[in-house]
């Protein structure tokens, strides 16, 4: 078994290896010629087994393309030579927007949470004292441009929320449409059309995209073509506060601000509970689908014995759980829900980065015997296939771009750690 895991491990670095395109570790050898912000906060995880000097440069990287607001912006493009759609030329440069060219909206803020894993190996005061900073305007952001007190944070683009083609946003895309702007997507040269965003959604992205850059990408939310209040993003931002907190604390500060935002994160995801269907929502509404998002609060931390519910909802076969014909899990949009589509990208396959955020909530919440049941059909799932962007959870089978980094990365983590 030991064996086993060293030479899944070894294969993994081998992966981060070859992606690294020396300034930063591409998300996969083709498809994706940039660096993705929270692809690259799991990158620097699994690149702390490889080289921690290597791992730092990565954040570096990455806070190249900090704006002067403080956003963290989704891609930054270390060259401006890309193939890639929509890529600097549509992106533009906004104002504030820093001198590398960046894309003009934010993703999931794994940063924090990252370089804590990073610190707790590899301790380095002096490399806190220069990214924490940069995490903490990061944060303050989120904060005021995106949330108020009791609400969920707002994404204003799918692609800020990671989880692109969710069905969670189809609702809020039907009411956008598409603006009639020809483009031509470049990812279905890599990848076929099934596994993929619908082109009527790609028409509503493009379209989101233009109207956001004629405001310099900064609308208020509610002026926002596309608005909606993210259960998932906003757990991910509630963890990362109190991994921020913990770096404040490293460095010998309170670290109480970040801890207090955290709480109010905590305290509007909460309110999203949704008591019949014992999930979170987005907007607490009776027929949103039911989508892995809905599970992921347990990353921050939830209240009373709403774990044990969410435990509940992951293993159940009907729901993202595994059974005899779809063995590998969580799927994520849950097998009951009609829009449940078992090979296109975020509205049904598995994803190992969500299987490593679920495994570290189980842990936390004390859900052992879950947690080792998760990360070994995870570990099967991708010895058996290779490093894959996501999975069919029938067969296993790789669907997306081969031999893809944060795959490689949260595998390394879970192996080595
Ligand atoms: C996917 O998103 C990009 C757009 O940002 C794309 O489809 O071209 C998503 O899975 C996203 O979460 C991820 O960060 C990115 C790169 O892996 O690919």
């Amino acid at each position: 078994m030991r064996d086993s895991r060293e030479g899944l491990a070894q294969a993994a670095a081998d992966v981060l290896i070859a992606n690294d395109t020396g300034v930063f570790v591409k998300p996969g050898p083709g498809q994706y010629p940039g660096q993705w912000n929270w692809d690259s906060a799991l990158i620097t995880i699994g690149l702390s087994h490889i080289d921690a000097n290597r791992a730092r440069a990565e954040v570096r990287s990455l806070l190249t393309g900090q704006w002067e607001d403080g956003m963290i912006p989704h891609i930054v493009f270390h060259s401006r030579d890309v193939e890639y759609f929509p890529g600097p030329e549509t992106w533009g440069r906004a104002k504030g927007a820093p001198r590398v060219a960046t894309s003009g909206i934010t993703q999931p803020p794994l940063l924090a949470s990252a370089v804590r894993r990073l610190h707790e190996r590899h301790p380095s005061k002096g490399f806190l004292r220069e990214v924490v900073p940069a995490l903490e305007r990061w944060h303050v952001w989120f904060q005021s441009r995106r949330s108020d007190e009791e609400s969920l944070v707002a994404i204003l683009h799918p692609w800020e929320s990671g989880m692109d083609n969710s069905p969670r946003f189809d609702r809020a895309l039907a009411r956008v449409g598409g603006s009639g702007t020809e483009f031509t997507r470049r990812d279905l040269v890599h990848v076929a059309a099934e596994q993929r965003p619908t082109d009527p959604d790609y028409a509503v992205y493009v379209t989101i995209l233009e109207t956001l850059r004629e405001g310099d990408y900064r609308p208020s939310i509610e002026d926002a073509p596309f608005s909606v209040g993210d259960v998932f993003l906003t757990a991910v931002l509630a963890r990362a506060e109190a991994d921020l907190a913990w770096l404040w604390h490293e460095m010998g500060e309170s670290g109480a601000e970040a801890e207090a935002r955290s709480e109010s994160l905590r305290a509007a995801i909460e309110s999203t509970w949704h008591q019949a269907k014992s999930l979170y929502t987005d907007a607490g509404g009776d027929d949103e689908p039911a989508t892995i998002a809905a599970v992921l609060p347990m990353i921050a931390g939830v209240g009373g014995d709403r774990s044990e519910r969410l435990v509940a909802a992951l293993i159940d076969p009907s729901r993202f759980g595994p059974t005899s014909s779809a063995p590998w899990y969580p799927t994520s949009v849950a097998k009951d829900d009609p829009r449940f589509d078992a090979r296109r990208y975020w509205r049904g396959p598995v994803w190992v980065n969500i299987n490593w955020l679920l495994i570290t909530g189980l842990e936390d919440a004390g859900y052992e015997k879950e947690a080792i049941g998760l990360e070994t059909r995870t570990l099967d799932l991708v010895s058996e296939n290779g490093f894959w962007e996501y999975y069919d959870p029938h067969t296993g089978q790789g669907l997306g771009c081969g031999r893809f980094s944060w795959t490689a990365a949260v595998v390394l983590d879970l192996c080595r750690r």
